[in-house]
């Protein structure tokens, strides 16, 4: 084999081991501590009526969501983060991965709140961190269930770098069904942590999303361990 056929091949084994490589983020989850953030006092505030979703918001940094790469996002009044395309408000109680309703979204606490049935709760979000590990963080503070006004508390944060979604849980009291993951951009798929009525068990804990790049299939292995024998033929030569 010449240097040119040589160069050739290493290119191509080399594009197939990165595509499989890059096969697409999985994500596992888990229950994690108490570390609230509480923008409250710093982050930007913002209202919506109920069963309703903001414009876009800025992160400031890019973020991979289920393979897609987003510098921002919609929030739902009924407690989610949305990626789109769909953009469902997602009236209203807490519903499966599925490919109805809304698709492509972070949910916190999912549920049918309504931040106009409380007296004191607030909504906020806010980019925190240095260049590289940034958060930006959607904080539900004291913010009503429809219609008994029981109130939730928690953080939705989602982490540069990782691609990491995190959540934080403050005080909550229970109401209809909620649900608390992650659903992909058609619904066909999801990691679910909880899905049910008693959220108050979660009150002051953490859930984390890890994202992770699966493992080369042997495929990508032998691929590499070719790469290596040529390349030591190349360097001889
Ligand atoms: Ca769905
Ligand atoms: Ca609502």
């Amino acid at each position: 084999m010449n240097k040119k056929m040589l160069k050739a091949a290493l290119a191509g084994l080399m594009l197939s081991v990165s595509s499989i490589a890059s096969a697409g983020l999985i994500y596992s989850s888990s229950q994690i501590g108490s570390d609230f953030r509480d923008i409250s006092g710093s982050g930007t505030q913002f209202s919506l009526s109920d069963d309703a979703l903001t414009g876009d918001i800025a992160f400031g940094f890019n973020f991979n969501f289920y393979d897609i790469v987003h510098d921002s996002a919609r929030i739902s009044s009924n407690g989610f983060i949305d990626f789109g395309p769909d953009y469902d408000e997602g009236c209203c109680t807490g519903g499966t991965i599925a490919p109805t309703g809304p698709n492509g979204i972070f949910a916190g606490l999912w549920e049918d709140l309504d931040s106009n049935n409380d007296t004191t709760g607030n909504m906020f979000y806010q980019t925190i961190g240095s260049a590289g590990s940034r958060e930006f963080i959607v904080g539900f503070y004291d913010i009503a269930h429809y219609p008994t006004g029981n109130l939730v508390n928690f953080e939705m944060i989602i982490h540069e770098g990782s691609n990491n979604l995190e959540i934080q849980f403050g005080s909550l009291a229970n109401e209809d069904v909620h649900t608390i993951g992650i659903e992909n951009y058609d619904g066909t798929s999801g990691e679910q942590f909880y899905r049910g009525t008693n959220i108050s068990q979660f009150s002051n804990t953490g859930v984390l999303f890890q994202a992770t790049v699966p493992e080369p299939s042997t495929l990508a292995i032998f691929a590499l361990g070719v790469m290596g024998l040529a390349s030591r033929r190349f360097k001889k030569q």
